[in-house]
């Protein structure tokens, strides 16, 4: 269980991103989705800010995990009370950081169960596929649906996307982020530092 988690800056341009060599691994998702909540519970600390307000995270957020890899906090999209240009702003942001950020080794999207994959999931997948960067999908709040249908939203989603890395987690109840620890180290932290 990774300790010794600090927080190092929030930036929105590449110019202030933190100068590390790090690899680093991306939070992404609508907002309200649990992200910051996954980071605190991978980092087993709250350094992540954590809201019942959707729309809390605005900036880049990057934490050192033991100086062996960066996780990165990004804020959520689809955020109704978001004006058009924020949202452009928000693709601007993200985008920027995907291209300009060569340690970056693969992109968590996080997804309330309960919700449907949507064009912006599917613009994510596009974009990452194009630049080159693995992504993983975390279906979080799996403490609100029964186990079947857990089951059966991860056999709907793998089917629709392809992608093979989906993990069910609670950061509730604390369940289900080992695995996705454990996967994001193997495939994209030890492999590449
Ligand atoms: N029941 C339950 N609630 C959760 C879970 N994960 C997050 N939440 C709650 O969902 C809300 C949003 O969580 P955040 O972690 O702030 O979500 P976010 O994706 O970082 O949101 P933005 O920063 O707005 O993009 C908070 O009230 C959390 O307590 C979970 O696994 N189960
Ligand atoms: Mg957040």
């Amino acid at each position: 269980m990774p300790s010794q988690v600090q927080y190092i800056k929030s930036a929105v341009f590449p110019e202030d991103y933190p100068q590390t060599k790090l690899p680093e691994i991306a939070f992404a998702g609508r907002s309200n989705a649990g992200k910051s909540s996954l980071i605190n519970l991978i980092c087993n600390s709250q350094v992540a800010h954590v809201s019942k307000q959707p729309g809390k995270t605005r900036l880049l957020s990057f934490f050192d995990v033991r100086a062996k890899y960066i996780l990165v906090d990004m804020p959520g999209y689809g955020f109704s009370k978001r004006s058009g240009d924020e949202q452009r702003n928000w693709e601007g942001m993200v985008e920027t950081y995907i291209q300009k950020r060569p340690q970056l080794k693969g992109l968590v999207l996080v997804m309330d169960v309960r919700r449907d994959w949507t064009e912006d999931e599917e613009m994510i997948k596009v974009y990452t596929e194009k630049m080159g960067i693995p992504l993983m999908v975390a279906l979080t709040k799996s403490d609100k649906v029964s186990k079947s249908e857990m089951t059966q939203r991860l056999n709907s989603i793998r089917k629709k996307t392809g992608l093979s890395a989906l993990f069910a987690v609670s950061n509730l109840k604390k369940m289900g982020y080992e695995e996705l620890e454990d996967y994001l180290y193997k495939s994209w932290v030890r492999g590449t530092s």
